[in-house]
């Protein structure tokens, strides 16, 4: 059995300057790139939105970013219009080393459910297809890396460790949104998961 690394959305709108900017989000680009050298399969995220998506707040009448609202499938928050398919701020972070990435999967495709997680929509049951092609490759152990260890992180790694990962997450190479105490609740749940905060 082997290992993988995951890096989680390290995208321009969720650096400095980026339309959903995480505090000191590009400042993990150096430490990941130097992460990737010492795996053999690495797969990147990508929040991949189409315009118009419902998590943003735009597609919503009277609502404004950060606001939760109820889906049929439980809670969102409103985000503001980010990840735009095909735009800059989609892009992967120009210094993020990509040369060796096995695979980058898309995610948040589906206009009317969000995904946080790299491996299920948010409505928990729709799979992206990670989880198969880990099998696949016989991966038993995963490390993560990323951005937002709040959001995207957590999911990702709740879902990895649901599925019966060992997950380790490297807490130093990820930065969070801290949405009303958002950071603590998820380093609870991932505590309780079992997951490794490294
Ligand atoms: C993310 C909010 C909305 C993330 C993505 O990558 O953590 N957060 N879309
Ligand atoms: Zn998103």
């Amino acid at each position: 059995m082997s290992n993988a690394l995951i890096v989680i959305d390290v995208q321009n709108d969720f650096c400095p300057g980026g339309a959903l900017a995480v505090p000191e989000g590009d400042q993990i680009v150096p430490g990941i790139n130097a992460l990737i050298a010492e795996f053999d399969t690495v797969v990147l995220t990508q929040d991949w939105h189409p315009a118009g998506h419902s998590s943003f707040a735009s597609s919503h009448n009277g609502k404004s970013a950060y606001e939760l609202i109820d889906m049929p499938y439980g809670p969102q928050v409103l985000w503001p219009d980010h990840c735009v398919q095909g735009s800059n701020g989609a892009a992967l972070h120009v210094d993020l080393n990509v040369t060796r990435a096995n695979m980058i999967i898309r995610k948040g495709m589906n206009p009317e459910i969000d995904s946080y997680s790299a491996f299920f929509e948010n409505d928990q049951k729709t799979p992206t297809g990670l989880h198969g092609y880990l099998k696949g490759l016989g991966v038993s152990e995963l490390t993560m890396v990323g951005l937002a260890t709040d959001f995207c992180v957590q999911f990702s790694a709740l879902d990895a460790a649901r599925l019966g990962f060992n997950v380790n997450l490297r807490q130093g190479l990820c930065r969070a949104i801290d949405l009303d105490g958002s950071l603590a609740t998820a380093e609870k749940a991932m505590d309780d998961a079992g997951i490794s905060r490294i």
